[in-house]
């Protein structure tokens, strides 16, 4: 359980991040990066170091991005689920992978790791628990996610240098105040599959295309196809772009469906650039040996850091709709 004091700081960060925000009602397809800028070179992304955080410490894309859920997270949600019967913990814990995993499929290097029982959950900190955290507790919204990042430049994972920012740690919350559903075909509440999946969107470093069109990104102007992204320079060729796709799994308020689409895709694959002979850290990268520790930290790099907020609601709760929170 979190004390009240950390709950008003959690507030506290959302109050300050919803000052910036302006509410669009506006849709798009493509993606939209965090920050929200239309400068790519402002992107988050999680640094394709060999390392891992559960082995050596280093936080980064190398043994998977390691994610903790805490131990008393089955025992605040389920009581919340709407199914019958409740799913059990195992069931939650499968779908919590298989969202992880539909973001991973099809590319070579990223990939999520369950390090429950290895490394502690711990909320609110840029460099402690595990790289993402699943936390369960009421708050506002249904869930929501916030990150720490660097003023760091990133190695991608075409094993160059990005300009940009590098990710220390996220925890996604989902609220025990709203209701969930593992069935698809309930029409109220939750779903938590694709909840989910929209926050591990924003723990990649992706925000709202159809909260902020002036910043989404595309090729061209068709909603459906594929991204092309070029792995040696994975800007090249990208636009802003106003047209919609209303199914992306990182629009606010999500699908219908857990499954990501072309222009979700298409945000993953620049910020993690899939190159034909991509390795995760490999020899072949010609790494830099603790890039995470050996660049800027210390108290400098401490005040760098940077938290972002960001929640969602979906539907009803109690017969009412809650407003969007930031
Ligand atoms: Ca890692
Ligand atoms: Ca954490
Ligand atoms: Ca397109
Ligand atoms: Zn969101």
């Amino acid at each position: 359980m979190l004390r009240i004091s950390t709950l008003k700081r959690l507030s506290v960060v959302i109050a300050l991040v919803s000052v910036g925000v302006a509410i669009g009602s506006g849709a798009a397809l493509g993606f939209v990066i965090q920050p929200k800028s239309a400068n790519l070179s402002d992107a988050i992304r999680w640094s394709n170091v060999p390392e891992s955080l559960v082995e050596q410490g280093v936080r980064g894309l190398g043994g998977g991005i390691e994610y903790a859920i805490a131990e008393d997270f089955c025992v605040n949600i389920i009581p919340r689920f709407e199914d019958e019967p409740k799913p059990i913990c195992d069931q939650l814990k499968e779908v919590i992978q298989r969202a992880f995993d539909k973001w991973a499929a099809g590319h070579p290097i990223l990939k999520f790791t369950d390090v429950t029982g290895k490394i502690q959950p711990v909320a609110l900190s840029p460099r402690a628990g595990a790289e993402i955290d699943l936390f369960a507790f009421p708050h506002l919204a249904g869930a929501y996610t916030h990150w720490w990042y660097r003023y760091d430049d990133p190695i991608g994972t075409n094993g160059k240098v990005l300009p940009g920012n590098t990710f220390t740690s996220a925890d996604i919350i989902f609220n025990t105040s709203a209701c969930f559903r593992l069935n698809l075909d309930l029409r109220r509440c939750n779903h938590f599959e694709t909840l989910l999946m929209h926050e591990i969107g924003h723990a990649l470093g992706l925000a709202h295309p159809n909260e902020y069109p002036h910043l989404n990104f595309d090729t061209d102007d068709d909603p459906t196809n594929e991204i092309p992204i070029d792995c040696e320079d994975p800007t090249k060729g990208l636009k802003l772009s106003p047209n919609i796709d209303p199914n992306a799994v990182m629009n606010n308020p999500i699908p219908g469906q857990p499954e990501l689409t072309n222009d979700d895709i298409g945000g993953r694959n620049f910020l993690y650039p899939i190159c034909p002979s991509a390795a995760q850290g490999g020899a072949d990268l010609a790494l830099p040996a603790a890039p995470l520790s050996g660049n800027g930290e210390g108290a400098v790099g401490l005040v760098a850091f940077f938290v972002g907020a960001l929640s969602f609601v979906l539907g009803r709760e109690w017969g009412k709709r809650r407003a969007l929170i930031y």
